[in-house]
């Protein structure tokens, strides 16, 4: 049997920090004791880490990440092997990826294309939620034998994108209602779509084509009226309900309200929505706000949504900050969005960087290590049934392991990020903390800034139904 021991770090969990040591057995960890406990064994481990002056914490899992996603004529530009490298790089150990099911396709068909991209691909684990771009008798079908047999319990909708994978209220309603009866999570982009295609016409008559007209023609109420209805169709289902990727403070307002009145009602941000902003990022001169355009879209600073943001997080609002990972280069794939917005692939890329990014709230003030930990590795997995094999350091969980370093630093972009993309969103942002090593299932897949993971080690996860559900 492998062992592995890190010790003398600082272990962190969702709950609280000590002092400790982890002892790894194969792919899981076989105990945790006080600084020293294991001093007896450590001759006989194959490998002993020192985690001195170190954070030990979960890895973390982005439960929101679009690998090799076909969007607007292009592709997503990560593949599994390099998103999930890149990923690994940051710290994270498990990535939710979302199978895509467009209009006209049959479900199980397009969960069978998503397999055949992810496997023996991946350097870390993964799982898959559904997106169903076409609700109808064999969806809903499709949705309970896969939140029964295949290890899928979480379902995604859009109020957005109409013609691609938009869903109006009545499929919405009906999609609740399975979800409802299965126990699964149901997941909602939350935008007016149709709405929206109004305003971007109404814009580009008006010869308004530049990359910031995206934010300006979504505006906050698109989201937080689509939030609202959304609620108000998973009450009437008595539906659990997961709002991704919020990023309008008003909308998540509305989970707020849901939330006090006791509903099974969540919201995820993503740390573009926490650092980014219309008037910074988005109205870059020339086409370079384009990197900046994603959906939701990046909203006011002088409105105060990120402040608000890092607010709701602290208060448990808002539950989840996963990525929503969706790169594209600026050559030949953002770049078909010259001269029209509209046609900007969306989307912005930061699989690699979530885990830094956060722990740069705990280094500002704006969250605890507690509470980092608990964003970005204990809610996820509870959230989409991985947990506690996943999301913790415990006994009998998967030795899935971080070592952060809080005295060294990250420098941010192109030069040195593994993500398959041409630009950073955070190019030249330096980052107080560094991931120092990274276990995944018990192999060292980062140590000592270099890659010694594999491809193929990544395993699929069969996931459980939602923890956070009565
Ligand atoms: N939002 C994005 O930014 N990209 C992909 C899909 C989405 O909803
Ligand atoms: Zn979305
Ligand atoms: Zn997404």
């Amino acid at each position: 049997m492998a062992k592995i021991l890190i010790h003398s770090g600082t272990l962190l969990s969702s709950s609280g920090q000590t002092l400790g040591d982890v002892l790894i057995e194969d792919e899981i960890i076989g105990a945790i004791g006080a600084p020293g406990y294991f001093s007896e064994v450590a001759s006989t481990c194959d490998k002993v880490i020192d985690a001195t002056g170190k954070y030990v914490l979960p890895g973390g899992i982005d439960v929101h990440t679009h690998m090799e996603l076909p969007f607007g004529g292009t592709a997503a530009s990560d593949t599994f092997a390099t998103g999930s490298t890149a990923a690994a790089w940051g710290g994270t150990t498990s990535i939710i990826d979302f199978a895509v099911q467009r209009t006209g396709e049959d479900v199980h068909d397009g969960l069978a294309a998503w397999h055949a991209k992810a496997v023996g691909n991946c350097v870390i684990d993964y799982g898959f939620h559904m997106i169903i771009g076409g609700v109808d008798d064999a969806a809903l079908d499709a949705m309970e034998d896969l939140t029964n047999n295949e290890g899928i319990t979480s379902f995604k909708l859009f109020m957005a994108y109409p013609g691609v994978f938009y869903s109006d209220d009545g499929q919405i309603l009906r999609a609740m209602q399975k979800a409802s009866s299965l126990g699964a999570m149901m997941m909602m982009h939350a935008e007016n779509g149709p709405a929206i295609d109004v305003l971007v016409s109404q814009a580009l008559e008006r010869g308004e084509t530049d990359p910031r007209y995206h934010s300006l023609t979504r505006p906050v109420e698109m989201e937080e009226e689509a939030t609202h209805r959304a609620i108000m169709l998973a009450k009437v289902a008595k539906a659990p309900l997961y709002i991704v990727h919020m990023s309008a403070k008003e909308a998540v307002r509305a989970v707020v309200e849901a939330r006090d009145r006791g509903a099974n009602v969540f919201g995820e941000t993503c740390p573009q929505y926490l650092y980014l902003s219309l008037e910074e990022h988005l109205s870059k001169p020339g086409f370079e706000g384009a990197a900046y355009v994603c959906s939701t879209p990046l909203r006011s600073r002088e409105e105060g949504h990120q402040d608000a943001l890092w607010q709701y997080l602290r208060t448990n609002d808002l539950s989840v900050v996963s990525t929503d990972h969706c790169p594209f280069c600026m050559k030949d794939q953002k770049e078909l969005g010259l001269g029209n917005f509209s046609k900007i692939p969306n989307g912005i890329g930061s699989v690699e960087h979530r885990m830094d990014l956060l722990y740069q709230g705990v280094v500002t003030g704006e969250i605890t290590l507690e509470r980092w930990v608990e964003i970005a590795c204990t809610t996820p997995a509870r959230m989409f049934g991985l947990y506690p094999k996943k999301g913790v350091l415990a006994a009998g969980s998967d030795a899935d392991v971080v070592v952060y370093d809080p005295n060294a630093v990250t420098n941010i972009g192109v030069a040195t990020h593994h993500m398959n993309m041409d630009h950073s969103a955070y190019e030249g942002i330096r980052v107080n903390g560094h991931v120092d090593t990274v276990l995944s299932r018990g192999s060292v897949v980062i140590e000592n800034n270099t890659f010694t993971g594999r491809v193929g080690h990544g395993q699929y996860l069969r996931r459980g139904l939602s923890q956070y559900l009565i």
